[in-house]
């Protein structure tokens, strides 16, 4: 009830709603509204009420805010709870820190920015304040361990999905968690998770997307774009992406997690896949060779053609795919 209520009032975007058609909307009394209202103010919601005007929820300017975000779990049944920061570590160790205590909910956790933002394999994930979007899903599957890779490519539909929707820009996939534009990066995706005995504890899902940057660390700059750079300078709207990007999740997640279907997110990933119909460099651990990128398996593998003639899945998460010239 509270959060139906917090939806409505969310709903009145800049305008009030009286006490009494909430009664009316919820079938209570006016003071349980207003018991409801009180729980709300102490979770922290600057509710203000105004004499024959009604309620009123005062929101911040920016387009993403704890506010904004609640949006998110009223019509998720996927994300419980929602965590906002100013600044973080890296939103995928929050993630990590909240699923090791007991009875942790599955979050949306969200930073306006990472000090140490990571990438796979050690790397840094550079993550500026403001300047895009970065988040983690943290999640308890009922899946095997070696489903995580499955899940990166979930994640990739649905960052490529709801970035396309949002901005009209057309993306591109490169196996297994990059997404880039024109054949620059603009979002990467970092899974992670704590299993024993095969049996996930919980899962960590990353996502950075990089939004408003205009110039970019020396080190990436020949090959990081930015939606606002794509899209000639006009604005996004980070709220829009995030809804759209755990809404898309949410639906291939719980056709795969649940019905144990996962065809349409292969099909969408070789799609817009980068990768296929190229050589790629492979490289694995100290070694690097080059491969024919041929298709992308049931499991989520990609398949390549070695020199040699003879067909390979290469596995997802020990590898590091590029293109031979240069970084698609
Ligand atoms: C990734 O790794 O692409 C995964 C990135 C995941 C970032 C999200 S943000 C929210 C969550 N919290 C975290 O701490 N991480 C996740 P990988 O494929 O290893 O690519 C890393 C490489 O991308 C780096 O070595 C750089 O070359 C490049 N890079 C770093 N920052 C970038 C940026 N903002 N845009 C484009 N490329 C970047």
């Amino acid at each position: 009830m509270k959060n139906k209520i917090l939806k409505v009032l969310i709903d009145q975007k800049d305008g009030y709603i009286s006490g009494e058609n909430l009664s009316q909307m919820f079938g209570v009394s006016r003071t349980a509204i207003w018991k409801h209202i009180q729980t709300l103010k102490k979770e922290g919601y600057q509710i203000v009420s105004v004499t024959n005007k009604g309620y009123h929820l005062k929101r911040k300017s920016s387009d993403i805010d704890q506010i904004a975000l609640e949006q998110i779990t009223c019509n998720s049944n996927l994300v419980n709870q929602i965590l906002y920061f100013d600044q973080v570590d890296s939103t995928n160790n929050e993630a990590k820190r909240l699923g090791e205590t007991s009875d942790f909910m599955e979050s949306l956790i969200v930073a306006r920015e990472q000090v140490k933002g990571k990438g796979r394999m050690g790397r840094t994930w550079i993550s500026e304040k403001d300047s895009g979007i970065w988040l983690s899903l943290l999640l308890k599957p009922s899946l095997s361990p070696d489903m995580v890779s499955k899940i990166t490519l979930i994640a990739a539909a649905a960052a490529s999905g709801a970035i396309e929707e949002e901005t009209g820009l057309v993306t591109g996939i490169k196996w297994p968690n990059d997404i880039v534009i024109e054949r620059k990066k603009v979002c990467g995706i970092l899974a992670e998770l704590s299993a024993e005995l095969g049996h996930i504890h919980y899962m960590v899902v990353g996502v950075g997307i990089n939004v408003s940057q205009s110039v970019f660390d020396e080190s990436i700059a020949d090959k990081a774009t930015s939606l606002m750079i794509e899209n000639r300078g006009k604005p996004v709207n980070r709220l829009n992406i995030i809804k759209r990007f755990v809404e898309i999740f949410e639906m291939y997640y719980n056709q795969f997690v649940h019905d144990g279907l996962y065809d349409s997110v292969v099909e969408y990933n070789i799609k817009k896949s980068v990768t296929i119909g190229e050589n790629v460099n492979i490289t694995i651990g100290d070694g690097t060779r080059t491969a024919f990128a041929k298709t992308i398996d049931n499991a989520g593998n990609l398949i390549v053609t070695n020199e040699d003639g003879t067909d390979e899945a290469v596995f997802f998460g020990e590898v590091s795919v590029r293109g031979i010239n240069g970084y698609v």
